[in-house]
């Protein structure tokens, strides 16, 4: 029931280097709007969890979760910036409290319906400002906009922010999820412009093609 605002990484009113203000809220995503069907609805929590088992909690689960608002700005990679965005949900970290990670675990992916996804550091994902948001400007969110549940990862750009939020993996090692597989940046801090992948330092993510990289001593 705390209200966070945002500060640090998202002061209201600055715009981060290289986007530009827009007005109103735009609509940005890639494929179709899902159509919600609240009986075949739930968001699982699997991957590492400390039991080893998948936790499901159906849509009217949510109801006994905590709340929070944050207010906060929506940065698209590709340029556009809307702010004043008062979101309502789940704080993000609640997922962490309520089933536990296993000991190891340092990312989590985000899975929306269709199959998108976006990889996060733990403490990205747990951030105060980083909530599965079911309402926005005090309505629910619209379709367009992620209805039922869409996390919002204020200080990342927008593509870290799946609509249409159907499941958290605990995961052990860094793993690229939909747009960092195809060129955009693996951490994508606004306020660093890490919008591509070319950018990205040693650490800032997995390499090769696969989970791991080069096997060490390969060169
Ligand atoms: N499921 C899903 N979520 C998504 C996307 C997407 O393609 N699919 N696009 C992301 C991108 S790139 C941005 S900028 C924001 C835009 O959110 P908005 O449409 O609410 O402004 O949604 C993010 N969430
Ligand atoms: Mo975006």
């Amino acid at each position: 029931m705390a209200d966070v605002p945002s500060s640090g990484a998202g002061v209201p009113g600055r715009i981060p280097p290289g986007q530009r203000l827009v007005h109103g809220w735009p609509v940005s995503h890639y494929g179709p709007v899902p159509r919600f069907r609240p009986e075949r609805w739930n968001l699982r929590v699997f991957g590492a969890t400390a039991s080893g088992d998948t936790h499901e909690w159906a849509f009217d689960d949510l109801a006994a979760l905590p709340r929070v608002t944050v207010v906060a700005d929506l940065h698209c990679a590709s340029g556009p910036t809307s702010t004043g965005h008062e979101w309502y949900g789940i704080p993000a970290a609640t997922v962490l409290d309520l089933i536990p990670p296993a000991p190891g675990v340092t990312h989590v992916m985000a899975w929306a319906e269709y199959g998108y996804s976006a990889n996060l550091r733990l403490a990205d994902f747990t951030s105060p400002h980083t909530l599965m948001a079911t309402h926005h400007d005090g309505e629910p969110l619209t379709a367009e906009h992620g209805f039922p549940l869409r996390l919002v990862v204020p200080h990342l750009y927008g593509y870290k922010s799946p609509k249409w939020l159907r499941g958290i993996e605990y995961m052990t090692a860094d793993r690229r999820g939909f747009w960092e597989e195809r060129g955009y940046h693996n951490i994508a801090d606004a306020w660093r412009q890490q919008r591509y992948s070319y950018q990205e330092a040693d650490d800032d993510g997995p390499h090769g093609d696969e989970n791991g990289g080069s096997p060490p001593g390969s060169g």
